[in-house]
């Protein structure tokens, strides 16, 4: 009988003290849990505080002495092959090879050059400018046809409205990827014959986006969040021209989907035009791992292999 109660204390002193050690564990996990949450918050109010400082509102107002800035992009060296992609490996082949090189491949060109290596579809943004001419929200038309989305380049208020028009009888999908992260911000199925509208949410600060069809990897384009209205487009012999620019000192970005960005410092003073001209060369050509694809990854009539028995 001694030994049972014996037994039966000790058994109550062990589920006591287990309850206690339990209890223990979930305050402790219930603090840690805690202050990792108020750490949390206090970081992401500390990124959008910053990101609000950041984005400062811009403002149109009457402009006194402005000058221009006027030039062309160039691309030196050879003009990079087309990239290739075999449409037997994607959806709706019959029809998406209404497009293609005759081999059943579709050739996505990233490099518009003239026959004097003018580079098109290039990205010019005058810097810091805060206030100055009117800033209208761009029109930003996305078109799907024969499986091409075009235009290749936009330019993107962030939080404006998008459309994106499906012209095809098939379905095609459009996924939006920030490309400064590698992180997909959207993704929506077009279904066919179809306008799609909306906003988009880019992460502040942040400039470049890359679309692509989910369902077709050759149908890209590409779209540049402006923060003012001092932007250009390079035409198809490269040229570009901003005007309305207020005096003084500023840093001009060029972008090209395939390129670092270029940077140059240039001034505007009173009535005058400044020539600013930019040089890509195809050596620095940029391309992620996972899009160094070269050649269609099978040959369709190529000689088969089989098991051998
Ligand atoms: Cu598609």
């Amino acid at each position: 009988m001694l030994e049972n109660k014996k037994i039966s204390e000790m058994n109550k002193w062990f589920r006591n003290q287990t309850t206690k050690l339990k209890e223990s564990n979930l305050r402790h996990k219930a603090k840690t849990f805690f202050f990792h949450r108020m750490a949390l918050i206090a970081f992401w109010g500390m990124i959008s505080i910053s990101n609000s400082a950041l984005a400062e509102e811009y403002k149109e107002i009457e402009i006194k002495d402005s000058g221009s800035i006027s030039g062309k992009v160039f691309l030196e060296g050879q003009v990079p092959s087309p990239r290739v992609f075999h449409l037997v490996l994607y959806p709706f082949e019959y029809f998406c090879k209404k497009v293609s090189d005759g081999k059943d491949n579709r050739l996505l060109s990233e490099f518009t050059v003239s026959g004097k290596g003018e580079l098109q579809d290039t990205v010019i943004v005058v810097e810091g400018i805060s206030k100055g001419k009117a800033f209208p929200t761009p029109e930003v038309v996305i078109h799907s046809t024969d499986c091409v989305f075009h235009p290749y380049v936009s330019v993107v208020k962030n939080h404006q409205t998008i459309k994106v028009i499906n012209n095809d009888p098939v379905v095609h999908n459009i996924q939006v990827y920030q490309s400064e992260r590698g992180k997909i911000i959207f993704n929506s199925p077009l279904p066919v014959q179809s306008t799609e509208s909306g906003a988009l949410n880019f992460e502040p600060g942040m400039h470049i986006s890359q679309w692509i069809c989910g369902m077709h990897e050759y149908m890209q384009n590409w779209a540049y969040v402006i923060e003012n209205p001092y932007y250009a487009i390079s035409q198809t012999d490269g040229s570009f021209q901003i005007d309305k620019i207020p005096p003084g000192t500023y840093t001009v970005t060029a972008w090209h989907a395939r390129m670092k960005v270029a940077q140059k410092k240039v001034t505007i003073s009173g009535g005058k035009v400044s020539p600013v001209n930019f040089e890509f060369h195809s050596n620095e050509v940029f391309y992620p791992e996972y899009e160094k694809q070269e050649k269609g990854r099978i040959q369709k009539r190529g000689k088969a292999e089989h098991f051998v028995r």
